[in-house]
């Protein structure tokens, strides 16, 4: 009996040390901007059944913080970031896949999304676009760098249920104030949240958004939330 429980415990602490060592093994792969390092953890971690969401959270966003770090230190310098990216890119483009599983269900509501002008970070907002793809949402993306009147020209034209604003450097603020601004001087009555880690409650008041987001689960949980009302 006791070597039984043993060997059931001993394959447990296999299993939790894989999961451990893919995970760290995917994060330094982003941190050394290694695609090919990437895919090949993230499609271990997967294979292993680590939930799509802790490999993102544990392995992928830990290494774009760390890298961000080494940036701001100075021991990163942009081409690295660029690696990084590329890194991250990949990885995040295979689980979009476990993330949009066709949906069947009607429209849950149309969304129009994008990267405030002058930012060109564009991983994460096409990663909750996935997401909310994956839930129901119809998604119009416009894409990175998208200027105030582009997101008028294109609410006028769909209005959409929701607006979503990202962006990912500390002067992205001030264009989100712009984009809102003329959102509702032109009376556009859509939600409007912002998303990226930047953000805080103080700078959504500012901005003057329905809410904000630092992270893309509590930004879906919180469109799911604007969309209702
Ligand atoms: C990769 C990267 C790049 C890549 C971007 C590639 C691309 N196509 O996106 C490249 C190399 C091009 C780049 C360029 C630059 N970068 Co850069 N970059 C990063 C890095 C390392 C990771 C970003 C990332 O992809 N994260 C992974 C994704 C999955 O997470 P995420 O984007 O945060 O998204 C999540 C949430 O924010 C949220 N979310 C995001 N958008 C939205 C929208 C909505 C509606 C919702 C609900 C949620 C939501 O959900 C996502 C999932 O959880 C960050 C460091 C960091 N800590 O973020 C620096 C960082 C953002 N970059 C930075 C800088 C300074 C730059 C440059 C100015 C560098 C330079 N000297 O040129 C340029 C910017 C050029 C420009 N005009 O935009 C700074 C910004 C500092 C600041 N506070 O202003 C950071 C923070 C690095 C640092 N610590 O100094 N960068």
């Amino acid at each position: 009996m006791i070597k039984i429980f043993k060997g059931i415990k001993g394959i447990y602490n296999l299993l939790i040390m894989n999961e451990e060592e893919s995970l760290e093994q995917l994060k330094n792969a982003i941190l050394e901007g290694n695609p090919n390092k990437a895919i090949e953890f993230v499609e271990k971690s997967i294979k292993i059944g680590i939930p799509v969401k802790e490999i993102l959270n544990r392995a992928i966003l830990k290494g774009a913080e760390e890298a961000g770090k080494l940036y701001e230190e100075d021991e990163y310098f942009l081409p690295d970031l660029l690696m990084t990216g590329d890194a991250i890119n990949a990885a995040t483009e295979i689980l979009k896949n476990s993330l949009s599983g066709k949906s069947e269900i009607e429209s849950k509501g149309i969304i129009l999304i994008g990267t405030v002008e002058g930012d060109i970070h564009d991983i994460g907002k096409s990663l909750v676009v996935s997401i909310l793809r994956g839930q129901g949402f119809e998604i119009v993306d416009l894409g990175s760098d998208v200027p105030p009147e582009e997101f008028l020209r294109k609410a006028k034209e769909i209005n959409p249920n929701l607006i979503g604003l990202s962006g990912l450097m500390t002067m992205s603020i001030s264009k989100m104030v712009e984009t809102v601004n003329l959102l509702r001087s032109e009376n556009i009555q859509s939600r409007i949240i912002v998303g990226g880690g930047i953000l805080s409650k103080e700078s959504c008041e500012m901005i003057g958004a329905d809410d904000f987001a630092k992270d893309g689960w509590e930004g879906i949980k919180k469109i799911h939330n604007l969309i209702k009302i």
